[in-house]
């Protein structure tokens, strides 16, 4: 069975993991947050990816495809039959991009890539007051997530881009002004 994927990206904070609950609510979508599938295997007990996980989540550097595309097609298998996948925070990198690809061309159908822009200092202090007590929401993490995403994740987005697939809503503005054009793209 071939699923309806579509990729969200955007610097940290720029509210992804916000408008794809929404999205999952409104619409027969099933949110998969890359970084979620990540945390959730680090506390995982018995798994040997735990360390390895939390040192490239502590220093925003980007955990190897093969994990985090594990989980993500485990995650897929699991929901069972639905309209498509959000899957939030992948790819990430070139090599994120290129162990997907290998690993799922033919399974998934992917439609488009919701890019949520954001300036960076409102990214930021977005992140510092989540209060949900992540092991990088401090200025040092979110400093190296920032360089993470200029250098390696946003060349992705321009790689998309370069084909047509990116549909880009800005995320600064409230979230209900900012949901309000995402649902214009599922409706
Ligand atoms: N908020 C949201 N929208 C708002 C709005 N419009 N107006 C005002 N406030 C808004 O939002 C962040 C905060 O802002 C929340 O408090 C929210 O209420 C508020 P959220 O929706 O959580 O933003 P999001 O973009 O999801 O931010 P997140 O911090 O999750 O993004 P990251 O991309 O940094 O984090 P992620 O969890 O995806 O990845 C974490 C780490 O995991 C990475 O750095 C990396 O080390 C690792 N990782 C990988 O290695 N590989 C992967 O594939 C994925 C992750
Ligand atoms: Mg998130």
């Amino acid at each position: 069975m071939v699923h309806n994927v579509v990729f969200v990206l955007g610097p940290p904070g720029s509210g992804k993991g916000t408008i794809c609950a929404k999205i999952q609510e409104d619409f027969n979508y099933i949110h998969l947050s890359a970084g979620d599938l990540l945390r959730a295997e680090r506390q995982r007990e018995g798994s040997e990816f735990g360390a390895l996980i939390e040192g490239h989540i502590t220093n925003g550097t980007i955990v190897p495809v093969e994990i985090t595309c594990k989980l993500l097609e485990n995650a897929m298998k699991a929901a069972g039959d639905v309209r498509g996948f959000l899957v939030d925070g992948f790819p990430r990198n070139q090599n994120n991009l290129e162990g997907w690809n290998a690993e799922m061309t033919g399974k998934v159908d992917e439609k488009f890539v919701l890019y949520l822009s954001c300036p960076v200092d409102i990214c930021i202090s977005r992140c510092l007051n989540r209060g949900q007590g992540r092991t990088d929401d401090n200025e040092e993490s979110l400093k190296k997530r920032v360089v993470t995403y200029n250098s390696q994740t946003f060349p992705i987005i321009e790689h998309f881009e370069k084909s047509g697939q990116v549909r880009e809503v800005k995320s600064e503005r409230p979230v209900e002004e900012v949901y309000a054009d995402v649902v214009k793209l599922f409706s």
